[in-house]
This record gives C-alpha cells, structure tokens and sequence, in this order.
C-alpha cells in the first residue's frame, strides 16, 4: 500500500513537468495528497472487483493495479497507450483489472457503476463496484438517480466520495445544499460512513465493511473521504481561492509521510527498506518515461478507428 501511494506521487509529480516541456498535452488532474483514498479503497477489493474513476483517476488506477507505462504513454498520445493515445489522461481504462474507465464527465462514473454492480448481481458473480467521484459531482442528478435504484435494488455498490474540500475554485459548503453530503444516505435508506481520507488504513476498514456489506446483498453503502487537494485543480490554476494558512494543517497531514512513519514506529518496516521501495519507485517512473518516449505515435489514419458517437 506504501508502494503504491508513493507511486501514484511520482506519477502525479512529473505532470507540471512533461507539460511544460510539451510531452503531454490536454487536460490532466493530480490527485497529490488524496493518495491514501485510492489506495486504502483499493486494497479492500477483490481483483476482479469493479471501480470507475474521474477526470482526477490516475490514482485509481494505479491503485488498482494499473500499468504505469500504458499509462504514460496514453498521456503522451502514443500507440502504446491504453487507448492508443486517443484518450489521454480522462479516459484511461484496463478491464483486465475491473477498471472501468477514467471520466471526463462530472458524475459520470455512477450509471457506470451501477451498471456493473447490476451485472455482477444478475450474474451471481460475487464482484462489487466501486465508484469513485468528487465532492462536486455528489450535486449531479445522476448520483441521484442511482443512489435511489442501488438503493431499491439493493445493488453490491460502494460510493466513494472523495470531499477534497473543492471543486474547481469552488468551496464544499457554497455547493452542497444540506450540509455534511453523508446524511444523503439516509434518504435512500442505506448507510452513510464518515472517514479520514488521510489515513489509508482508516480507508481500508470502512471500505472493507462495506464491501462485506454488498457481498452479504445488504446493498450499497456511501463512504465520504475526507482529503484535501494539495495542488491546483489542473496544472496552471493559479489557486487564488485558497490561503496558504488553510493548507498548512492539512499538508502536515500528509497520508505518505504519515503512513510511513507509522509502519517504521510499529516495526512493519525498516527504513533502508522504505528507501529501497521509493528508489524502486523512482525506478519504475523513469522506465516509464522512456517506455512511452520510446512508443511510435499512432498513424493518421488511425483517428477513425476505435471512434463511437
Ligand atoms: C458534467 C460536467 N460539468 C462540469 C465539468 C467541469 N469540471 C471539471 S472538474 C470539475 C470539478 C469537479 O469537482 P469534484 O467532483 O469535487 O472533483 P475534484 O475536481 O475535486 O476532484 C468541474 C466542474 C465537467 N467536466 N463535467
């Protein structure tokens, strides 16, 4: 889990970068600071469990068990990306992992989600699906809807909200009418559960119970993180919304850091292991750079295949 939190930093860390030296382009989110809710998620669910992701879904995937070279190379437009360079950073996917799809769409993930949740349900097959979205995307009518028919038909469902604090410059409390987004639950006649999405551990057991819910056909169950966005909304948002003075506690918090200390105070880990393990990490990033330099780029001609409208 370690690992994994540490690799989705690297991943994150390079977008500034590769941006300013033109190697991607479009539009990507980084989700630094809001690692330990990917991976504490993740890691309650089975392999061939389902999850969907937003336009902030790097993380997802890695925790997951994405390949972060497909991953690179999808962000720098290549044949050799998970969608062979069409899609960029908002639409990676890998089935082959249960991840169904980064998304561009504010709220898009939840039909989606329930989707599979319903599949897995009509075909007894003991998966559950997992749908990721932001404290933003809680307002879209679509988390509505699917809240109401998880919730009638009792599908194998989690709800994971991410309550970053923001969305885009706007803050939590002018957007969501009724205050603390858990009570929606209730309305829909399934558990709400408040975590602290700093801590992947705390994740983890509240994703857990949740999942042991949907697998016992107990239906869904809405998990409200709460994280903080340690970086602007995109690349170059100059985040005048924001004091630096309210960042600070939350930066102190910082689920990496936090996470390592405790495994080394407890003795699950030896600090020249620690090291080794982001050495390694920088390792696999680097490789990955070079992966995706190194794939062709997609011929012209194939801008006409793999389209759907
Ligand atoms: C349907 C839709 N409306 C608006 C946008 C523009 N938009 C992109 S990200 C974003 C904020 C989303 O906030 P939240 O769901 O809290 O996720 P966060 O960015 O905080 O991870 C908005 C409004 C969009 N992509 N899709």
């Amino acid at each position: 889990m370690l690992r994994r939190m540490v690799l989705i930093r690297a991943f994150d860390s390079l977008l500034p970068d590769l941006y300013t030296r033109e190697l991607i382009r479009g539009s990507s989110h980084a989700a630094i600071g809001q690692e330990a809710v990917a991976v504490g998620a993740c890691a309650a669910l089975a392999p061939d469990d389902y999850i969907t992701s937003t336009h902030r879904g790097h993380g997802h995937t890695i925790a997951k068990g994405g390949d972060v070279n497909r991953m690179m190379a999808e962000l720098m437009g290549r044949e050799d990306g998970y969608c062979r360079g069409k899609g960029g950073s908002m639409h990676i996917a890998d089935f082959s992992i249960g991840m169904l799809g980064a998304n561009g769409i504010v709220g898009g993930g939840f039909g989606i989600a329930a989707g599979a949740a319903l599949s897995a349900q009509m075909r007894g097959s003991g998966q559950v699906a997992l749908c990721f979205f932001g404290d933003g995307a809680i307002n879209q009518s679509s988390f509505h809807g699917v809240a109401n028919l998880a919730g009638i038909w009792k599908l194998p469902l989690i709800l994971l909200c991410e309550d970053n604090r923001f969305a885009m410059s706007g803050r939590a409390e002018l957007m969501i009418a009724g205050g603390d987004p858990v009570k929606r639950a209730q309305a829909y006649g399934f558990p709400g559960v408040s975590v602290d999405g700093m801590d992947v551990l705390a994740v983890k057991a509240a994703v857990a119970e949740a999942h042991e819910r949907a697998l016992a056909g107990d239906g869904p169950t809405l998990v409200v993180a709460a994280c903080y966005r340690f970086q602007g909304h995109f690349s170059g948002d100059t985040q005048t919304y924001r004091t630096k003075e309210e960042m600070a506690p939350w930066l102190e918090r910082d689920p990496i850091p936090a996470f390592r200390s405790s495994l080394l105070a407890e003795g699950w880990l030896r600090e020249a292991e620690a090291d080794a393990m982001e050495e390694e990490v920088a390792t696999a990033i680097a490789a990955a750079l070079e992966f995706a330099q190194a794939s062709p780029w997609p011929e012209a001609q194939e801008a006409w295949e793999d389209v759907d409208a």
